[in-house]
């Protein structure tokens, strides 16, 4: 009995922490973002990938929460951002005006 009280214990905290930390990817190829619209939870955090093979971005945020602009990303580079607050985010290329991502920080 007490060792499956420790087993549930045990399976709790690795819920919580899939709750509290989620990592998320998206790409960008083809002056595309690899989706158009993202959930995520508060704490997330998405790892921006410049997956083209020879285009330069530099991917950041209209705001107005969550603001972030990751500068020159050239090819094969990633930069990760945490997403602290609850909201809609316009994620867009400061470069390439047409793309657009929608992150919802729940
Ligand atoms: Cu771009």
């Amino acid at each position: 009995m007490k060792l499956n009280n420790a087993w549930m214990m045990l399976f709790a905290l690795c819920l919580t922490q899939v709750a509290f930390a989620g990592s998320h990817v998206v790409t960008q190829k083809d002056k595309k973002f690899s989706v158009v619209a993202l959930k995520i939870k508060k704490g997330d955090t998405i790892s921006f990938k410049n997956d083209e093979k020879d285009i330069t971005h530099n991917v950041y945020s209209l705001g107005p929460k969550n603001e972030f602009e990751l500068k020159t990303q050239p090819p094969g580079q990633a930069s990760d951002v945490t997403f602290k607050d609850a909201g809609t985010t316009d994620v867009e290329c400061a470069i390439h005006p047409t793309m657009k991502l929608k992150v919802t920080v729940e």
